[in-house]
């Protein structure tokens, strides 16, 4: 017999938990609002007996639960949003009408989702891969998406090619392998066949596509658009978004043991600065010029693999955005986000850009499967602040209830009907337009490799290096020797150098196949703006230092650490062998925020050993710890404890500038070493 619960529910024989209220605000309830009485059992004939088709409190949570996934985003799936606000700095009135970047003192909220391109919504965050950054501006006048990358150019000129692209990036369609990378086949036949690829693939091979934070990563509109101001005068722009905190990135080896250590590290970044009050920043700018100087430069600006160097056209500051709100839930808002390009407001245009306009296409298409109706503009976070008037009507999920005997304009029936309104409506800009149809590439877009080689030789010495290792290690992944053959000869067109290194790591030396460039490249004036690190900041801000220690550390030591790293506005992270609370020598209780097995130095950016014993030499974890971070070119601190871990991890204490004395509790040297980023002159 079955017992009853003071409810007088039905309740299994086994004496199962029940958490059960008599409250009614506080019940479960059903999706038709009726309490729920037992969330434990299905409704059965006997205790032991068959279950009953009846049961509709059963059917209905489960049938809700086997349809809670939505299709992921066919690329982009992979991506992590958060709320903020973006003010401009002063009136950009010249420029633009846009009512946004008119008012300092008028804050737009925006939504921002950061994303990979290749991997599906469950890959790591630390693939090698271009990262998306969408911002969507709830302003006065109406939503503006702006939809980026975090890298200023694009593989393709014409959005026709796009399907190729991906499906060659993806993994391939008869072994489903591999996920989130570009390194196989497919993917390098393809750019290989691609040649207006080459410079978008020095990118992607450079440290840009393994960002250390989305906190520290640029972003840029890529194409031109245009900005139309009150006079109807048009000035054509391209956007970019810098990070406060300065542009860093992973090195590669970190990046692939992250993948495994911790596959949610950009969002996991993201999600604690935020919780914590460090709300990250970027200043919004664009690169302004006139249809008559686009006329001069020696590119097509149309061309969105191609870039216009900021010392030839610098950059005009605009605003700042500010991220300072985590999302409530994850699926609500940065699953059911829909950007597109498309949604723009009166002051900002398109260019005939030719994979922009493909964009303006295909955005609105694909919301329209992903999210399954023609109402997702409805959803909260895709609402307009400003208010929808229309007569669009019904659909799938149409979730307003529209009034009135009127869903036509004109109209003379409903007087309150919303018109349309030539002065401040959108309009587009009267660009003069004029000639044969067709389908070619236009002449202007035929230089493949001058800006591949601007890239390459823009770039400091590390920086090189890491091109030419990603380029040694993707290649490597390819068992096709005509893919690699084919790729080093482009490779030998951008920069003979490269295509030399390249060739020697992999076994290859003069195996490049000849490939005659459509136009002679040319050799541009570097520009030093297109690296990460010629002009970095020296700062640590953002950053995480972590503190390899024991029970027994010594409190001096601990404590002018955590005061340097605050300093500075970045974070200590203690890790001991042990979760469990630890003593510092002056008795103080600190609970670690790692176990040593658990938090490997991959996921600092500089580090300070000091235990307060030796107990850590036996601990092969903490050789490793060690003997990553100094292979990762990490600022290493230790104590008088340690020789023994450095002698087994094969490092010599003071070996470099970046392995630092701490045993006296000083530490300047280490902070002055650990702005620095990494320690270059360690790599081989
Ligand atoms: Fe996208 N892109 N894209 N893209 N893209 C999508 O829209 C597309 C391109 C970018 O966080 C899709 O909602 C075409 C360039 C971002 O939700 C889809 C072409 C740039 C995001 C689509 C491009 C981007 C997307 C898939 C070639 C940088 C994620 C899901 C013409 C300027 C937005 C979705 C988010 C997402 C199409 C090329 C940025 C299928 C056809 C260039 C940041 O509509």
């Amino acid at each position: 017999m079955a017992k009853k619960n003071h409810q007088g529910s039905n309740r299994g024989n086994g004496g199962e938990l029940h958490q059960t209220t008599s409250d009614p605000q506080a019940s479960l309830t059903t999706n038709q609002g009726v309490a729920i009485s037992d969330d434990q059992n299905t409704l059965t004939t006997g205790a032991r007996g068959p279950q009953l088709l009846e049961d509709h409190l059963m059917r209905e949570k489960i049938t809700h639960f086997d349809h809670e996934r939505i299709p992921e985003r066919v690329v982009h799936a992979r991506g992590y949003g958060a709320h903020g606000y973006f003010e401009p700095y002063k009136s950009h009135a010249k420029l633009t009408k846009a009512a946004f970047l008119q008012d300092p003192q008028q804050r737009t909220p925006v939504f921002v989702r950061f994303s990979t391109v290749a991997g599906s919504a469950g890959s790591p965050d630390t693939a090698r891969d271009v990262r998306g950054f969408a911002v969507k501006f709830y302003t006065s006048e109406g939503n503006y998406d702006l939809v980026g990358n975090n890298i200023p150019v694009f593989f393709i000129q014409d959005a026709i090619k796009f399907p190729d692209l991906i499906h060659s990036v993806k993994p391939a369609p008869d072994r489903d392998f591999p996920q989130a990378q570009s390194a196989h086949d497919t993917f390098w036949d393809f750019v290989g066949l691609t040649p207006e690829s080459m410079h978008m693939l020095m990118w992607v091979m450079s440290d840009r596509a393994i960002p250390r934070s989305f906190r520290m990563m640029e972003g840029f509109g890529i194409h031109t658009f245009r900005m139309i101001n009150k006079q109807g005068d048009a000035t054509l722009v391209k956007f970019h978004w810098r990070p406060k905190l300065g542009t860093y990135s992973l090195v590669w080896d970190e990046a692939v043991k992250i993948a495994g250590a911790d596959p949610d590290y950009h969002r996991r970044d993201l999600w604690n600065a935020i919780e914590s009050g460090d709300y990250p920043e970027w200043e919004l700018s664009v690169q302004a010029f006139t249809e008559a100087e686009a006329a001069e430069f020696e590119y097509d600006v149309l061309d969105p693999t191609k870039l216009i160097p900021e010392e030839e056209v610098p950059l005009t500051p605009l605003g700042r955005m500010v991220l300072d709100r985590n999302v409530e839930n994850f699926f609500a808002e940065t699953e059911q986000v829909a950007f597109c390009p498309s949604h723009v407001v009166p002051g900002i245009d398109f260019s005939n850009d030719p994979l922009l306009q493909g964009r303006l296409f295909s955005y609105l298409d694909t919301q329209l499967s992903r999210l399954g109706s023609p109402n997702f503009h409805q959803i909260p976070i895709n609402a307009a602040k400003s208010g929808v008037q229309n007569f669009q009507r019904d659909g799938h999920m149409q979730m307003e209830v529209p009034t009135g005997r009127v869903a036509n304009e004109p109209n003379t029936l409903d007087d309150g009907s919303p018109r349309e309104n030539p002065k401040a409506g959108f309009a587009s800009f009267p660009a003069e337009e004029g000639g044969s149809k067709q389908r070619i590439r236009p002449e202007s877009f035929a230089d493949h490799y001058t800006q591949a080689r601007l890239f390459y030789h823009s770039m400091t010495t590390p920086e090189q290096k890491h091109i030419v290792g990603g380029l040694v290690f993707e290649l490597g992944k390819c068992k096709e020797i005509k893919v690699r053959t084919r790729m080093l000869g482009h490779l030998r067109n951008i920069d003979k150098d490269l295509c030399a290194e390249v060739a020697e790591a992999l076994g290859m030396k003069g195996q490049a196949d000849k490939i005659k460039p459509a136009v002679e490249p040319m050799n541009m004036k570097p520009s030093p703006a297109l690296s990460q690190y010629a002009e970095a900041p020296d700062s640590i801000a953002g950053k995480k230092i972590g503190l390899l220690t024991t029970s027994g550390v010594e409190s001096k030591l601990y404590n002018a650490l955590v005061k340097a790293a605050k300093q500075e506005s970045a974070q200590v992270q203690v890790i001991a062998p042990k979760i469990g609370p630890l003593e510092t020598s002056g008795g103080k209780e600190v609970e670690p925020d790692h176990f040593l097995s658990g938090a490997p130095s991959v996921l600092f950016d500089a580090v300070v050993i000091a235990p307060a014993d030796k107990s850590l030499d036996s601990m092969p974890d903490a050789v490793n710890w060690l003997r990553d971070a100094y292979a990762h070119l990490k600022v290493i601190g230790y104590n008088g404890n340690t020789k023994e871990l450095f002698s087994k991890a094969g490092i010599e204490q003071g070996a470099d500038e970046g392995v630092v004395d701490v045993t006296e509790a000083k530490f300047d040297e280490f902070v002055t070493q650990a702005k620095k980023h990494r320690v270059w002159g360690r790599e081989p």
